[in-house]
Formats: structure tokens, C-alpha cells, sequence
């Protein structure tokens, strides 16, 4: 019997357990001893605290997750995923296709509301006198405060024009707007025949059921875990990986990881990034972060999904991580590689995923938006139907033929990372997730006093949308917002 082996019969025998003989083949088959002595003092306390004194084959099979649960399902569906559309358009002709795009699928999705009936494009608005009320759709061009009046520049395929707000209330919704964003106005001409916006109507998510899982299985979400950064927190998210494989109950339910982008440091992304790098190459990164994945049961499915640290292209939406930087994670069973953003179905639960480049972009523009409340820009997002409104800012977007980043399919979870700040929130019945960073504080971080909450997992039963959250972090302050 080899050592390590005699040691593991031994520490169960004196704990007042027996291992059957065809538990004992599994235990053959470890041979990380480190693994063996923490399977084996794991269950054990599970069996002791159970009142049960014999280790069987099925509980090294259900605890290894070796052996499936046959009453959890997991069943898991990309019901979208930009890899395989992108096209790119060149030029002008690529950017007026994907305003376009971006018109036209929105105005499709207002045309539910009441007011629709009543919408005439930005021509006819400009070329009669308006009897009535009208309403309008476009794209906002620009935005301008004179004195005490705010004048929107809206356009849409048959022109633009100029309307004028006037009340104060109304102002201040104006001020909210996101330059290229999608807005219905209600508009009047005003007596020296001027246009006089009135009333103006986001996208926005109408009330609606939320779908939810039949079978009672959790899902993980966690991003930004900036592998081959010297800051990157691999300890703890090593621990956080071996507890999936502990007998918890929680654990135990766990079919699920999503991770939404930044999943390397990445090269070159930041000057003088290769100083604060541990691998200086993207391959060494991303095979780094198939042995850390490698070590998560098979039974859960994982999703991995790029962020602007990751390889690829910067530029929205992103195709999934290519292979050529890592073969491994395409070839294995139980990861999908996919692309920036993706709708993915888990047991019928739709969660929307995207990195979350353009949060930094509104929070520069929007009064009241900030890095510390990501789940606030997230609502603004939701309510505009598009994960990246502003065009030409940071963010880059790419000219698409078809606009990928408007929301069509309404989530019943949304999920984002980016701003490494872990938060939680509601709207409309969507559960928001802002899954925070496995990456402690950066210089240019602490330089710009940003302060992030790393280390935490949040688990989510897609049954019943209850929330656990497992803290890695050794700090008692850094906690979960909501
Ligand atoms: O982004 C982590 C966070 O840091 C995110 O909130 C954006 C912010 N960030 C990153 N780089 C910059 C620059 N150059 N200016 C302002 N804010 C920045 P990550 O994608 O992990 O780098
Ligand atoms: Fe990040
Ligand atoms: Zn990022």
C-alpha cells in the first residue's frame, strides 16, 4: 500500500471510520497527496457530523462530483454570442449601417408602448405645422444647457432637428441622456414655429416575468480576475476553488461558473504593464488559468467570456478568446468560450453578460453615476436597451452591419464586472451582478482612489434567486454592497 495511502486508512480508522474497499480504488486513483489528505479530512468531518461511520464509494463520487445528481439539472444554452456574427464594415458606410441597426432595432422595441401609434419621423415633424402633440424617435446628437433651457439635437434615417426643453423637471431627465442613445420625444411646435420637446420616453424594460429554474442548482459569477498580474489574488481564488470540491451544502449545488471578462492581465495594455506582470506572455496567462479551471469539478459547466485585459479585439462586441493563445480551454468539456456580450440560458434562467467597458464612459458624463454604485449605470443601461450607447469615447465599438449591443431579449440576470467593485441590485425584477475582482488594489487604482472589493464569489440559486457569497478576502471590511 503506498504511504500516503496507509496515512489516509489511518487518520478515518482513529476518527471511528471505515472506507469500503471501492471507495478506497477512487482514493488510489489521487495522486496529488495534498488532495488526499483534504478529501479524506474533509469527509470525514462530514460523516462525523452526519452520525455516519462508514466512507463508500458513492460519497467520493458525489463529493468529487465524479457522479452527477440525476435530480439537478444543468442545462446550459448560448442563446447569443457575437464570436461568429462579427463582420466589421469599413468606414463611414460601416458606422452609418450600424447607427442604422441601432435605430430600427429600437424603434421596434418601442413600438410596444401606447404612444407609437403617434410617432412621425424627424421630415414630416420639420416640414408641417403640428395640429397636435407628436412624438418622435431618434438618436441624441448633442446635448446643450443655455442658460435655462436645454436644446437636444435628435436624429433619425429621414433628418435631424432641434428641440427645446423648457421645464425644469424634464431638464434634468434630459441630463441623464447618454450621447447615440435611442429616446422617443413628444414634441409641439411652438408659436414661432420652433420644436418644443414635451415629454421624452426611454426604451426602458417593460414589466415582465422572470424565468427561474425548476431544478435547485447554483451558479457562480465572478470576473476580472487579472491571471498573470502580480496583484491577482491566486490564493485565494485557489481556495475558493478547492471549497467548490468540499462537501458544503451549498458547494455541492453549484452547476455554474460564469466569468465575465478580464479573466488575464493581459500585455500591453497599460504602459509599462510587463512591471506589474508574474507572466509576461498571454500564453503563459491563459495557461495558468486552465490549471487553476482544470481544478473545478467536471459536473460544472463554466462560461468564459473576454473583458478589454483579455485577447482578441478591444473593440465591441468581442469575439471569444482565440484559440490560437490557448487550445485548452476550447478542447475541454465542461468550458464555453464566448464572446462580449452573450446571452446564455442556464435551466431556462437568461442571463445577459457583458464586461462592462462602457461604464466608464457614462459615469465621466452623467451626474450621479459613479465607480462605487456600478449597478446604478447598469440600470441606466437597461433602461436605454444598449450596453454601450456613447460612440467615440473610451470604449471602442466596432462598425458593425448589425448593432449586437442593443438589449433585445430581456434578462432575468444581469451580469457585469469591470469596475471591480462587487454589487448587487434589482430592477424591474432583473437580479443585477457587478461580480467584482480576484485583483487587490493596483498603483493607478489607489492612485485615482478607487477602491475595490476583491474576493468575493456570489452564488445565486437559480431557484429561488436567493443569494450566498463566499469572502475570500482576509479584510473584514471589504464586504458586499447592494
Ligand atoms: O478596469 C478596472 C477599473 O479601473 C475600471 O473601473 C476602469 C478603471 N480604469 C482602468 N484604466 C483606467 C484609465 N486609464 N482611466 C480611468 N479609469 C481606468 P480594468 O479593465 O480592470 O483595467
Ligand atoms: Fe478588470
Ligand atoms: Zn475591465
Amino acid at each position: 500500500m503506498k504511504k500516503e495511502l496507509s496515512f489516509v486508512l489511518n487518520y478515518a480508522l482513529t476518527k471511528g471510520i471505515q472506507i469500503h474497499p471501492d471507495a478506497f480504488k477512487i482514493l488510489d486513483d489521487i495522486t496529488d497527496v495534498k488532495k488526499l489528505e483534504r478529501i479524506i479530512k474533509e469527509v470525514v468531518k462530514e460523516k462525523t457530523k452526519q452520525k455516519l461511520f462508514q466512507i463508500n464509494q458513492n460519497d467520493l463520487e458525489t463529493y468529487l462530483g465524479i457522479k452527477d445528481d440525476p435530480n439537478l439539472q444543468n442545462e446550459m444554452r448560448i442563446l447569443s454570442d457575437p464570436t461568429q456574427k462579427i463582420t466589421s464594415g469599413e468606414g463611414v458606410k460601416g458606422y452609418n449601417a450600424l447607427f442604422s441597426s441601432r435605430f430600427n432595432k429600437l424603434k421596434r422595441i418601442i413600438s410596444d408602448r401606447p404612444e407609437s401609434k403617434m410617432i412621425k419621423s424627424i421630415s414630416v415633424v420639420k416640414t408641417t405645422k403640428l395640429e397636435n402633440d407628436v412624438y418622435v424617435c431618434g438618436l441624441v446628437t448633442t446635448r446643450d444647457i443655455e442658460r435655462n433651457v436645454t436644446k437636444l439635437l435628435l436624429e433619425d434615417p429621414t433628418g435631424s432637428f432641434e428641440g427645446i426643453i423648457f421645464d425644469e423637471e424634464l431638464q434634468k431627465s434630459a441630463g441623464t441622456l447618454l450621447i447615440d442613445q435611442f429616446v422617443m420625444a413628444r414634441v409641439t411646435t411652438s408659436k414661432n414655429s420652433g420644436l418644443i420637446i414635451k415629454d421624452l420616453i426611454l426604451p426602458d424594460i417593460p414589466d415582465q416575468k422572470i424565468n427561474k429554474s425548476e431544478s435547485e442548482v447554483y451558479a457562480v459569477f465572478l470576473s476580472d480576475l487579472h491571471i498573470g498580474s502580480k496583484y491577482f489574488m491566486e490564493e485565494e481564488l485557489i481556495e475558493f476553488v478547492n471549497w467548490l470540491s468540499s462537501p458544503d451544502a451549498v458547494a455541492r449545488k453549484i452547476r455554474f461558473i460564469l466569468i465575465g471578462g478580464d479573466v488575464v492581465d493581459g500585455v500591453g495594455i497599460y504602459p509599462n504593464q510587463n512591471k506589474e506582470l508574474i507572466c509576461q506572455t498571454i500564453e503563459e496567462q491563459l495557461q495558468k488559468a486552465e490549471n487553476l479551471l482544470d481544478k473545478i469539478p467536471k459536473n460544472i459547466k463554466i462560461i468564459i467570456m473576454p473583458g478589454n485585459h483579455d485577447p482578441g479585439r478591444r473593440a465591441l462586441p468581442q469575439p471569444a478568446i482565440p484559440r490560437k493563445y490557448n487550445s485548452g480551454l476550447w478542447e475541454r468539456e465542461n468550458i464555453e468560450m464566448v464572446g462580449n456580450p452573450a446571452l446564455i440560458s442556464l435551466n431556462g434562467v437568461k442571463v445577459l453578460m457583458f464586461h462592462g467597458q462602457s461604464i466608464d464612459d457614462i459615469v465621466k458624463t452623467t451626474p450621479g453615476l459613479s465607480y462605487d454604485r456600478p449597478t446604478d449605470v447598469m440600470k441606466s443601461l437597461l433602461r436605454a436597451r444598449h450596453l454601450s450607447p456613447v460612440y467615440g469615447s473610451s470604449t471602442p465599438i466596432a462598425p458593425e452591419m448589425e448593432d449586437l449591443l442593443v438589449i433585445e431579449d430581456i434578462p432575468d440576470i444581469f451580469h457585469v464586472g469591470h469596475v471591480h467593485k462587487a454589487q448587487l441590485g434589482m430592477y424591474k425584477g432583473i437580479l443585477l451582478v457587478n461580480s467584482g475582482s480576484w485583483q487587490k488594489q493596483t498603483p493607478f487604482q489607489a492612485s485615482v482612489g478607487m477602491i475595490p472589493n476583491p474576493g468575493l464569489a456570489i452564488i445565486v440559486n437559480l431557484k429561488t434567486f436567493q443569494i450566498f457569497h463566499e469572502n475570500y478576502n482576509s479584510n473584514l471590511n471589504n464586504i458586499l454592497q447592494s
